[in-house]
């Protein structure tokens, strides 16, 4: 081998490990109101990438997190106000995830109100859809994502689902969760989650069950992971020998 070819050997060695390392991922936020099927979409959307390069970081894991002592007097706490979520911490686990190192997600135990267990590890990832009612809310976070998605659905319809789904899966009494919500999750939905909406890139209206939406969003993905794939490669391997150059 030439020492010419020596160098250009080593300089695309360097560059293919750099591609490796240089993966920015992908960044796909889903913000709505609760109950509005943000969790729901954002599985079929994961199943039907069908990749194990894509990861779900829900904004719930970075709630701010209580005592026993504390949370027994929750009662009028606004957990759906920007403030009670640790955004700096979600911040710097997306930007680690970013530099191409793995991170630990906190699980969030919703009826101790608590990060509960030992969380789970993540893995730097291709693409990352991050799932909560205000991701479109902060600028710093919307500034990560390569495309922001706000799921809608009917406030009614939302209602009912929430009520079913906090005294089935939360134990909560319905009398509770009525109070809840006109105090806290209404007032915050219009006063933060709602504006947020102005952001989105993609409304999906009828939430979970716009089949033909989340086929869109995910063939849309699709064809921006190839685009994105493209741009990195020209980037990092554009390498022209010396001898090429004019
Ligand atoms: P989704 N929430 C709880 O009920 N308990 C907690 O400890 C933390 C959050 C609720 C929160 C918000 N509101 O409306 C909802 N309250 O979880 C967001 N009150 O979750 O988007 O899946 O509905
Ligand atoms: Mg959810």
């Amino acid at each position: 081998m030439s020492m010419m070819d020596a160098d250009f050997h080593a300089k695309s060695h360097n560059q293919s490990s750099q591609i490796k390392n240089n993966k920015v991922p992908f960044i796909i936020g889903v913000a709505g109101g609760t109950a509005s099927g943000k969790t729901t979409v954002c599985n079929v959307i994961m199943a039907r990438l069908h990749d194990r390069r894509v990861v779900l970081i829900n904004q719930d894991s970075f709630y701010h997190c209580f005592s026993d002592e504390q949370s027994a007097n929750l009662q009028d706490y606004n957990f759906d106000h920007p403030d009670s979520f640790d955004t700096e911490s979600l911040l710097s686990c997306v930007e680690t995830l970013r530099k191409g190192q793995s991170v630990n997600i906190p699980d969030y135990d919703y009826k101790m109100h608590k990060k509960s267990g030992p969380g789970r590890l993540v893995n730097p990832s291709d693409v990352i859809i991050l799932e909560g009612i205000l991701v479109l809310h902060d600028e710093r976070v919307r500034d990560l994502m390569n495309i922001k998605i706000f799921v809608d659905l009917d406030s009614d319809v939302r209602l009912g689902r929430r009520i079913k789904r906090d005294t089935v899966e939360r134990g909560r009494n319905i009398q509770y969760v009525l109070d809840q919500y006109d105090k806290h999750v209404k007032p915050s939905f219009e006063e933060f989650i709602l504006p947020s909406k102005k952001h989105a890139d993609i409304i999906i209206p009828r939430g979970a069950d716009n089949d033909v939406a989340i086929d869109l969003i995910v063939q849309h993905i699709r064809t921006k992971l190839g685009q994105h794939d493209l741009c990195k490669i020209y980037q990092n391997l554009f390498v022209i020998p010396s001898t090429f150059q004019l």
